[in-house]
């Protein structure tokens, strides 16, 4: 691909534009910045590379198109942006800094992707491919750009990368070697207009796969159904419910992972430390990739057994008074609630909202009465998710994070958890979820 010389507009100034500005005027194109905030607001990594000659800093308007012949969104700007539009409309193409970035690197790709366990998922892959000695870079999704890559040496064997369907949205040649589907279920549905077009951008992940690729999926993930009719790659299925073979599943206290040529390989359950049957599900995921990628069950199980998870996902946060507290502040939709649902047996307090990313809470009522003996509902959706729970558990709400965790104390009897697994956005209230968890986690201590 041809980048001296041409103009580029590259839409949103966070961490992707930048890096992809980088990038670009260092490969010999014009690059034009915008940002719905104001040129002050751009940030110090902006700074390094605001007074490049290539650099121009654009309207956020249609202006910023003129005569530019490639338009490279951030992942957080919509579909159906006005600036995407009129991009469209005048014909010029648009790519995403994936596609962009695979179009220079060199490293074989493995892509995971998914509702929820994708940075689980992605973090432990590159564990398990570092433990056998493999030379890996794991970015993405995960928080470095992808295009930070394409810049580089680019000395690895391979690449992990999360990648969100943000991140689909604008691919053309886009081939990981190996690609993960852990799940779909509702989320981001504001975001791509409706969960099919959604469930339609995952799948996209597979699109250009060939036939010495793999393709993982989820067999008992309705949503996946019929996915591989149109898949070239080869494919292996998971599932924590019953036998399977070819495929990975469970048997008893064994994770066995059954090859094509009818040979079974046993892992010991034990070795997974992260709690709940959805990080089972990711370890076979991540198996599966791994031993495609040349890694021995010895260094699997190893790096599987030192592995411990991740903050903010089902995170012990402490314990006061007997009563153990857990931050699950990546839990952002409603299926990362029902599983951290899941992996508790004893009566949960859960401290649920923020901003509504138009979740289905109803699916939620069959689980509370089981699980929960309270739900404190908190942030701005409090009173739009209320009437969605039904009345099998009680309720409470209040204003803030810091008064529901409060209010959870108070109520909580030796023996009960408390659960802050929001199932909404954090923007209400906190730049991210990382945010909101580390002020979950200080309210704990401070209590
Ligand atoms: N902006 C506009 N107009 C808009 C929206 C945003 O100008 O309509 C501007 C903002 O003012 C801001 C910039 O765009 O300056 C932010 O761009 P961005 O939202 O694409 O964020 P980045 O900093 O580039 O981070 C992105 C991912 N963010 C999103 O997808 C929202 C990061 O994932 C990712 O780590 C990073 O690229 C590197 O790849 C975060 C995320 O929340 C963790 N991802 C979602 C998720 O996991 O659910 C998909």
């Amino acid at each position: 691909m041809q980048l001296a010389d041409r103009k580029i507009a590259v839409i949103g100034m966070g961490k992707t534009g930048i890096a992809a500005a980088a990038f670009l005027g260092g490969s010999g194109a014009a690059v034009v910045a915008v940002d719905e905030k104001p040129r002050d607001q751009w940030g110090g990594e902006f700074e390094q590379i605001a007074h490049r000659p290539w650099l121009a800093v654009g309207r956020y308007d249609e202006t910023c198109l003129d005569g530019v012949d490639l338009v490279v969104p951030s992942p957080g700007i919509p579909p159906r942006h006005p600036l995407l539009t009129a991009a469209q409309q005048k014909k010029i193409p648009i790519l995403s800094e994936v596609e962009l970035a695979c179009r220079f690197i060199r490293v074989p790709i493995i892509a995971v992707t998914g509702t929820n366990g994708k940075t689980t998922t992605t973090t432990l892959l590159g564990e398990i491919l570092a433990r056998a000695g493999k030379k890996v870079f794991v970015g993405g999704n995960i928080g470095n750009p992808l295009i930070e890559y394409a810049g580089a040496a680019q000395t690895d064997d391979f690449i992990v990368a999360e990648i969100s369907s943000f991140q689909l949205q604008w691919i053309e040649s886009f081939r990981p070697h190996a690609a993960i589907l852990l799940n779909i279920t509702c989320d981001h549905v504001n975001y791509h207009g409706s969960f099919e077009e959604y469930r339609r951008i995952k799948g996209r992940i597979f699109e250009n796969q060939r036939e010495n690729d793999l393709a993982v999926l989820n067999a008992e993930d309705p949503q996946q159904e019929g996915l591989d009719a149109s898949m070239r790659a080869c494919v292996v299925r998971f599932s924590s419910v019953r036998p399977l073979a070819p495929g990975l599943c469970l048997q008893k206290d064994s994770l066995v992972y059954s090859g094509p040529d009818g040979t079974d390989e046993r892992y010991p359950l034990g070795m997974i430390r992260i709690p709940g049957l959805h990080n089972v599900e990711n370890v076979m995921a991540a198996v599966a990739v791994a031993r495609f990628c040349g890694c021995s069950k010895e260094s699997i199980v190893e790096a599987v057994s030192q592995f411990r998870g991740l903050p903010h996902r089902i995170e012990f946060a402490g314990e006061k008074r007997a009563v153990q507290f857990y931050d699950d502040s990546k839990g952002t939709n409603v299926d990362a609630v029902v599983r951290a649902l899941q992996t508790f047996s004893s009566p949960v307090i859960l401290l649920l909202g923020g901003r509504d990313k138009d979740g289905n809470f109803d699916v939620l009522q069959p689980m509370l009465g089981a699980k929960t003996k309270q739900v404190v509902l908190f942030g701005e959706a409090r009173d739009q998710i209320e009437p969605q729970l039904g009345n099998t558990t009680p309720i409470a709400k209040e204003a803030t994070l810091k008064a529901a965790v409060l209010r959870a104390y108070r109520d909580a009897k030796p023996g009960d958890i408390v659960l802050l697994s929001p199932g909404c956005a954090s923007f209400d209230a906190f730049a991210n979820y990382r945010e909101r968890g580390n002020h979950f986690k200080e309210v704990v201590r401070n209590l």
